[in-house]
């Protein structure tokens, strides 16, 4: 909860971003998932702005993200991009995320970090492999090079989680961020390789709040869907 700064009026629901037609047809794989689900974990309500493709470029978004990508997320007077620091700035202001140990807290969020620096650049490079490098006459020899690079990061990640139920005790935003990061792999069958990893992504997503997140962006994609 805030601490040191006065308030003269109640908090605002924060407003994030998502695409109006996800890539991935609702799978959850965008990264306003990831935003959805902290906030439901603390239990924030939020409202969703959605974008085209072409609003994300204009400069009335790019004022807020200077990518023109989204998830963003306001709040009052606070403009954030990156799901990194969105995540971490949910947590640090709600109960649920973070541990109260201050040792714990720092560990959690360097795992947070390792997800998103460690973690997820291998695995966007299989999506980049599998999708828009699919065509290229290099991509079939390239793709076990970057399948190689995935399993240099899984195989210590599942041995430290060995068969624990989380990374570092209760759940925290270290585990959201990196089952968010391993949910890429699905679509490619490589999680299969890991049955622990697979077993910790699996129990991250029968969490209620993971579940909701999940619905809620179903739901955007379905209904953005031409009736038949
Ligand atoms: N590092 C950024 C990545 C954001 C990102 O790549 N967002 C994607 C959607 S999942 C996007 O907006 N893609 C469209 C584009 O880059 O034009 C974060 O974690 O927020």
């Amino acid at each position: 909860m805030h601490s040191g700064t006065q308030r003269t009026s109640a908090p605002t629901i924060p407003t994030i971003t998502a695409f109006e037609r996800s890539p991935d047809r609702g799978q959850g794989l965008s990264r306003d998932m990831r935003v959805r689900w902290a906030l439901e974990e603390v239990g924030q309500p939020y409202n969703v702005r959605l974008l085209s493709f072409e609003a994300m470029k204009q400069p009335a978004h790019l004022a807020l993200h200077p990518f023109g990508q989204i998830p963003t997320f306001e709040q009052g007077d606070l403009v954030l991009f990156e799901t990194g620091a969105i995540v971490l700035h949910v947590a640090q202001h709600h109960a649920g995320l973070l541990p109260d140990d201050a040792n714990a807290r720092a560990r959690a969020i360097a795992w947070m970090f390792a997800a998103l620096n460690t973690v997820e650049p291998p695995i966007l490079e299989l999506v980049t492999v599998r999708i828009l490098e699919r065509d290229k006459p290099w991509s079939s020899e390239r793709l076990p090079l970057v399948q190689d690079r995935i399993r240099e990061r899984l195989v210590p990640l599942s041995t430290r989680l060995g068969d624990a139920e989380w990374l570092d005790g209760a759940f925290t935003i270290g585990d959201l961020m990196m089952v968010s990061v391993l949910l890429r792999l699905k679509p490619s069958g490589m999680l299969g390789e890991f049955p622990a990893l697979s077993a910790y992504v699996a129990r991250a997503e029968a969490r209620p709040a993971y579940r909701r997140a999940f619905d809620a962006q179903l739901a955007v994609f379905n209904a953005t869907q031409p009736r038949k």
